[in-house]
């Protein structure tokens, strides 16, 4: 094969994978908090000479789809591929916000342009960059709700099979 027909069928092969992560349905949930986006892999190295780098760059993206206050605490975030999720943070996110939910530690707060930020206080990232067979990769659960794989308690799911660096995906 030519290097440009190699190059061609690489840039399909991107194209396909792309197409894959797009999913073909809106977010949606059933609860009171909604999944939107996800950064699966944070922009750059994740880590380097063992020291996790930009942990933060991870995140994913909630909603308060209500006309209530909503308090993120106990929400369970499940990734799909393993069982050592932690809680989410208290931290009232106001009617119709929506927020980043990083993975790693920092003061929540709301910036200038009115959306929230939420830290989950993970020294690794913890979101997989490459996905599984595994459908959704993502759910988040009513508070109560365990870490196990399951679909009991989901109210919103995310899939984004392979994520590319620093690129966000809707849910
Ligand atoms: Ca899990
Ligand atoms: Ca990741």
């Amino acid at each position: 094969m030519s290097r440009t027909v190699r190059t061609t069928a690489l840039a399909s092969a991107v194209l396909a994978l792309v197409a894959l992560a797009t999913p073909s349905q809106a977010a949606s949930t059933t609860g009171a908090l909604m999944l939107t986006h996800v950064r699966p892999n944070a922009a750059g190295a994740d880590s380097r000479d063992g020291t996790q780098l930009n942990v933060n760059g991870e995140y994913f993206f909630i909603k308060n789809v209500t006309t209530r206050t909503v308090n993120t605490g106990g929400y369970v975030p499940d990734i799909t591929t393993n069982t050592y999720g932690r809680v989410l943070p208290s931290y009232n996110l106001p009617a119709g916000a929506r927020a980043y939910v990083h993975t790693s530690n920092g003061r929540h707060y709301r910036d200038s342009s009115g959306v929230h930020h939420i830290y989950r206080g993970y020294a690794r990232h913890v979101l997989l960059n490459t996905s599984t067979a595994k459908n959704p990769d993502l759910r988040l659960k009513r508070p109560g709700s365990l870490d196990d794989n399951r679909a009991t308690g989901s109210i919103t799911t995310c899939n984004w099979n392979t994520a590319a660096d620093g690129t966000t995906y809707a849910c």
